[in-house]
């Protein structure tokens, strides 16, 4: 998806689920991070996913990124299958909104962790982040470009905030 061996996997279980993990590349493309998009289902395709999940070391892989909603297996079923950093996203699927999927990524049993991310586009963001960090844990110039993303935040909301008093000055508030 992106040029170069992906360093990270970003895993969902249904294309229902792209609208959302494409935040996931975004941030990707931001710190030119090669990745890859796959969508493997824990439930509808249980071999798949665990294959995957077992060669993604091997392939060069160093953080795994996955997404689901509802009964929200798949990040704790990759998470099983290997000993990279597995990072998961709950996704609104159904009726309940995501605490659903929430609860099941973030209920981890001892033993076999997943870093559980906010349900929705935040955690898709977030987890491509802390991807990022983890990465940059090996990397001087990621570590940088991070601090530099930080930077931009920060600037941003002071940036709002000059806007909003512009305004009520304006308005005579
Ligand atoms: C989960 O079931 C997927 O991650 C998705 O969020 C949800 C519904 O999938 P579809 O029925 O839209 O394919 O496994």
């Amino acid at each position: 998806m992106s040029k170069g061996v992906p360093l990270v996997y970003v895993f969902m279980g249904s294309d229902s689920d792209l609208p959302v993990m494409e935040e996931c590349a975004a941030v990707f493309r931001v710190f030119g991070i090669p990745f890859e998009m796959i969508i493997s289902s824990a439930h509808r395709s249980p071999e798949r996913t665990a294959k995957l999940a077992v060669e993604a070391g091997k392939n060069g892989v160093k953080v795994i990124i996955a997404g689901a909603g509802a009964a929200a297996h798949l990040a704790g079923v990759i998470a099983s299958h290997t000993t990279l950093p597995v990072i998961g996203v709950p996704l609104i699927s159904g009726e309940l909104g995501g605490l659903d999927a929430l609860l099941s990524t973030v209920q981890m049993p001892a033993g076999v962790p997943v870093a559980a991310m906010a349900i929705g586009k935040a955690g898709a963001k977030n987890a491509a982040l802390l991807a990022v960090e983890i990465l940059a844990l090996g990397n001087r110039k990621l570590a940088e470009h991070l601090v530099k993303y930080r930077r931009e935040l920060s600037a941003q909301v002071e940036a709002k905030s000059k806007k909003l008093q512009d305004k009520m000055q304006k308005s005579g508030k």
